[in-house]
């Protein structure tokens, strides 16, 4: 029987379990709007039934992310999970620890820089009308809960998430209104999974990923390399629909969050450790109008 992950939002628990394909999609978005604030999103306080992704906190930084454009790229960078295309084209990371904050987890708030450590680089491509993304993170412990085949609960470990309003319409997205993406890597899972709308893990349409591990001083450094598309529909059972073209200038909701989980117990399976996304974002993984507005850059002339 195969298995997909579908978000249910009851007030006042937010839930994403797997609901199994002989049963109907569930998709009650019951939540008033007028309760959708950054401050005040919805908290699951526990986390009790299989596949339950816990709430994700209401810790939000006033300060948005020190830089809110993601640059054009002359040069395209492999996707191979080797960082060093991008730090030859950029002299730091655009996105730092200080653009973070763990909303929801044993830590809350800024997480130690001796626990974990996160810094991201952006860009997109006219041409390709893709977004890129890289990821590098120092751990102090490496947190895996998924069985390494599972591509449904693949955010059940350390990872990098990627969420994408392309036509920056905002709203609540799901397997049932994909116009918004959520991209989740881990070294768990030999690519990137396109949570809600795909349905066998074979990590979306147009999708290329690679994730790295390597064992470090006192810990373990994780790369990430994604490229992707921005769809303004994508169905759980028809896959893409349109497109969105990206343009300079254009402004798109865009989200990253690195996942801490410190341990392998099973036990620990639906509590973060921390969940440290970028600044201003609480629940971007289903709800778009989470997601900073980034404007795409002009290409160099
Ligand atoms: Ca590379
Ligand atoms: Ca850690
Ligand atoms: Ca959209
Ligand atoms: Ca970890």
């Amino acid at each position: 029987m195969r298995c997909r992950p579908l978000t249910v939002l009851s007030i006042p628990m937010v839930l994403v379990f797997i609901a199994c394909a002989d049963k109907d999609p569930v998709s009650s978005y019951d939540l008033a709007p007028a309760a959708r604030t950054l401050s005040g999103a919805p908290v699951a306080a526990s986390c009790d039934v299989p596949g339950c992704r816990p709430g994700f906190g209401n810790i939000t930084r006033a300060a948005p992310p020190s830089d809110q454009t993601i640059p054009h790229l002359d040069v395209l960078p492999t996707i191979d999970g080797n960082l060093s295309d991008w730090t030859r084209m950029f002299s730091q990371a655009q996105l730092q620890q200080r653009d973070f904050v763990s909303t929801v987890g044993d830590i809350t708030g800024d997480v130690p820089k001796d626990d974990q450590r996160v810094e991201a680089w952006l860009g997109w491509n006219e041409e390709t009308n893709m977004i890129y993304v890289a990821g590098r993170v120092f751990d102090n412990a490496r947190g895996f809960n998924s069985a390494p085949d599972d591509a449904f609960t693949i955010f059940r470990n350390d990872d990098m998430e990627v969420y994408i309003d392309g036509d920056n319409s905002g709203g609540l997205y799901s397997v049932d209104d994909g116009h918004a993406q959520e991209y989740v890597m881990s070294t768990s899972f030999p690519r990137a999974v396109l949570l809600i709308a795909e349905t066998d893990g074979s990590g979306g349409v147009g999708v290329s990923s690679a994730a790295r591990s390597r064992d470090v001083a006192g810990g373990v450094e994780y790369t990430y390399e994604i490229s992707f598309p921005a769809w303004n529909n994508y169905s759980f059972e028809t896959g893409p629909g349109e497109r969105q073209v990206l343009q300079a200038g254009d402004v798109i909701g865009f989200g990253v969050v690195f996942a801490d989980y410190d341990s392998q117990d099973a036990a620990d399976a639906s509590a973060y450790h921390a969940f440290n996304a970028l600044n201003g974002m609480v629940n971007g993984f289903f709800d778009a109008d989470a997601m900073p507005d980034f404007e795409l850059g002009a290409p160099k002339e």
